[in-house]
């Protein structure tokens, strides 16, 4: 097995793990309050391209090891998509009130909007992995962020692979308007939540629906 193989492995398994968990989150949610804030979870490990970029941009070694691991807490990656704004702050007291992680960190981008219009709400948390050699404990960040959060978010993302974080002014400006027109959405949702739950209560009792994820 190879050093980078050797390096990525917890964070596999943290990733796999922590997916299970916030699922189970969801499922809970939705057996016991009539409106679950968790629509969908999902995760992945930060691949070596970019964990590679982003060590260049940080001025740390590109090595496997402790310096690596502080430096890029999100090697491990988490997202938790909810419907409404509202639903963020309900996901991130029951990260915070958890015994089997540490929150070590905190950032608000809903509050404060990054200048390209990116909003999501990121929690750095602390975990500990049980491994062959013993418990190993690694950083995981757990993205939170609406569905239009999300939308804008992976548009942006592809766009920025495209023109490499140098856009052109025209599509900056765009972007950041549609930044903005995604957040007026979540806001105008927000006004008729109570409208669209009744809705969507009535739908899947009707469909007698259920989600497995
Ligand atoms: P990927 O491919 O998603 O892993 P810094 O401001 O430098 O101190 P840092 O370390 O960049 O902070 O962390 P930050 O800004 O808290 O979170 C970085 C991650 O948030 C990014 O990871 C993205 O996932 C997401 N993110 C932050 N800003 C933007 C943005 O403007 N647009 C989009 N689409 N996502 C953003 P990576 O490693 O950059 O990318």
């Amino acid at each position: 097995m190879g050093q980078w193989e050797r390096f990525l492995e917890p964070y596999k398994q943290a990733v796999d793990e922590l997916k299970i968990k916030l699922k189970g989150m969801r499922a809970q949610f939705a057996t016991e309050i009539e409106h679950a804030p968790i629509e969908f979870v999902t995760g992945r490990v930060k691949p070596l391209a970019s964990i590679y970029d982003k060590s260049l941009e940080k001025g740390v070694p590109f090595e496997p090891g402790e310096e690596l691991a502080n430096e890029l807490p999100d090697i491990a990656g988490l997202r938790i998509m909810c419907q409404f704004v509202d639903d963020i702050g309900t996901v991130v007291e029951s990260i915070r009130q958890r015994k089997d992680m540490r929150v070590v960190e905190e950032r608000d981008y809903i509050s404060k909007v990054k200048p390209s219009g990116y909003r999501s709400y990121h929690m750095i948390i602390e975990y500990p992995v049980q491994t062959i050699h013993g418990e190993r404990a690694i950083f995981a960040e757990i993205q939170i962020r609406t569905l239009a959060m999300n939308f804008w978010a992976s548009i942006e993302h592809s766009l920025n692979y495209k023109y490499k974080g140098d856009f052109p002014e025209e599509i900056k400006k765009r972007l950041q308007s549609a930044a903005e027109a995604a957040f007026s959405l979540d806001e105008e949702m927000s006004q008729i939540r109570d409208e669209i739950q009744e809705a969507q209560r009535f739908f899947s009792e009707y469909r007698g629906e259920q989600r497995d994820d």
